[in-house]
């Protein structure tokens, strides 16, 4: 399904006063308001394929309806949260959930609806029908040399299928590790996972990066090999220039300063990648924002301060997306709404008085400090989004245009509303 153009412009239309009137009150007496829309046009939001469908949990699943059935439809579904916001600009695929039968008619396809192909993710998480080598005890970290060699096939597999489309990263997460204390030999694990990544990053092509994704528990949970940010700088670091770590907010221990983390790697030029949820016990699935917005604000505080010191473009710099899948919600309203609490949270990022900022953190003044912050935290930057997104030809209010043309509706006529999305 898509929406047509003038649907769109009829709903702006339909909205433009009260969005006019919103508009100048935010723009009132804020410096450098023209620069901040234009970053808002370019920023890009890629969507994982997986994120499209509902998920479930380990205790059932309940099917929203209308859920893509193919790589197409995926491609489609990414195509309408584009057109609806304009910063839904890419799609990251999963293989083997995704293997692109006739890449150029897949680029073809996401190339109509303005979309480029994302970091790959590859997968050896879970064994596929027909799988020589069980991944039960992991896959790089693995005892077993035959095992080791078919995860490290598998990832360069998903390179050559990525090459094909168009993409230039790949992101490596491992569910290695343990449940029991004793089951594993720590150094060993971390030397064959090491060697393993060497033998993928060198089939690397010369233009792209590797993320190394951390997660600090589930599915073992005793120990992950690749546990927090300090393991995946150490392999990103022994890996070489090409390799960075990727940051996943739902992949922390509880309270964890993520800011902090954030500001070190980009220091250190080693932040590749961002995966963006919420979490409020041990998820990594919430809505971006639902939970612990603050925290959203403070880390984008530091991508954007860290990444101007570096002289980084926001947009093209780092691999940006959105990790989740949804068990009650539909999927691409879920969406809609992480996109839009990303925006809105870099929009308060890019408002923070830097000048002031320095200049209390210079003379130890901690109220002023705090200040500066929420000041911009505490902004209302909705109609500034919007502005954007309408100068982007996007609409004015995505969600209410997806409800009033009934999107799930006419998807599940289309598609049948006993659907489940590849690979879930
Ligand atoms: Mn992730």
């Amino acid at each position: 399904m898509q929406i047509e153009k003038y649907k769109i412009e009829e709903h702006n239309q339909s909205l433009m006063k009260e969005h006019g009137r919103r508009l100048n009150f935010v723009m009132e007496g804020l410096a450098g308001a023209e620069g901040i829309l234009s970053k808002l046009v370019d920023f890009q939001v890629a969507i994982p394929s997986w994120a499209l469908g509902t998920g479930g949990t380990r205790f059932g699943r309940f099917s929203g309806g209308g859920e893509p059935r193919s790589l197409e439809e995926k491609i489609e579904d990414v195509g309408l949260l584009h057109a609806l916001n304009r910063s839904s600009g890419a799609i990251s695929l999963h293989i083997p959930w995704d293997i692109p039968g006739k890449p150029a008619a897949i680029k073809a396809l996401a190339a109509q609806f303005g979309l480029k192909f994302d970091a790959m993710n590859s997968n050896t998480f879970q064994d596929q029908p027909g799988q020589a080598h069980s991944y039960k005890f992991g896959s790089l970290q693995h005892v077993k040399k035959e095992v080791r060699k078919q995860a490290i096939d598998h990832n360069i597999e998903v390179i050559r299928y990525g090459q094909e489309l168009g993409s230039n990263s790949l992101t490596v997460w491992l569910s290695d590790g343990s449940c029991f204390p004793g089951q594993l030999n720590f150094r060993q694990a971390f030397q064959h996972t090491l060697e393993g990544l060497k033998e993928i990053y060198a089939a690397l092509p010369e233009d792209w990066k590797m993320f190394v994704e951390y997660k600090a528990f589930e599915p073992n949970f005793y120990s992950t090999t690749v546990g927090d940010w300090g393991q995946s700088l150490l392999y990103a670091s022994k890996l070489g220039p090409k390799a960075y770590t990727l940051v996943d907010l739902g992949h922390h221990l509880p309270n964890a300063n993520i800011e902090q983390i954030v500001a070190l790697l980009l220091m250190e030029g080693k932040l590749g990648g961002f995966h963006f949820n919420d979490s409020k016990y041990g998820d990594d699935d919430l809505t971006v924002g639902s939970i612990k917005p603050y925290q959203l604000f403070l880390i984008f505080n530091e991508l954007v301060e860290g990444m101007d010191a570096r002289g980084m473009n926001h947009t093209t710099d780092l691999g940006w997306m959105i990790d989740a899948s949804h068990n009650v919600k539909d999927p691409l309203e879920d969406l809609l709404q992480s996109v839009e609490a990303i925006m809105l949270t870099y929009a308060q990022a890019l408002l923070v008085d830097r000048k002031r900022l320095v200049a209390a953190q210079q003379s130890n003044d901690t109220v002023a400090s705090q200040e500066v912050l929420q000041q911009a935290f505490r902004t209302d930057v909705r109609a500034l989004v919007a502005e954007a997104r309408l100068r982007a030809g996007g609409a004015l209010d995505p969600l209410g245009l997806y409800r009033y043309e009934k999107v799930r509706e006419n998807l599940i006529k289309e598609r049948g509303a006993v659907t489940v999305a590849t690979g879930l």
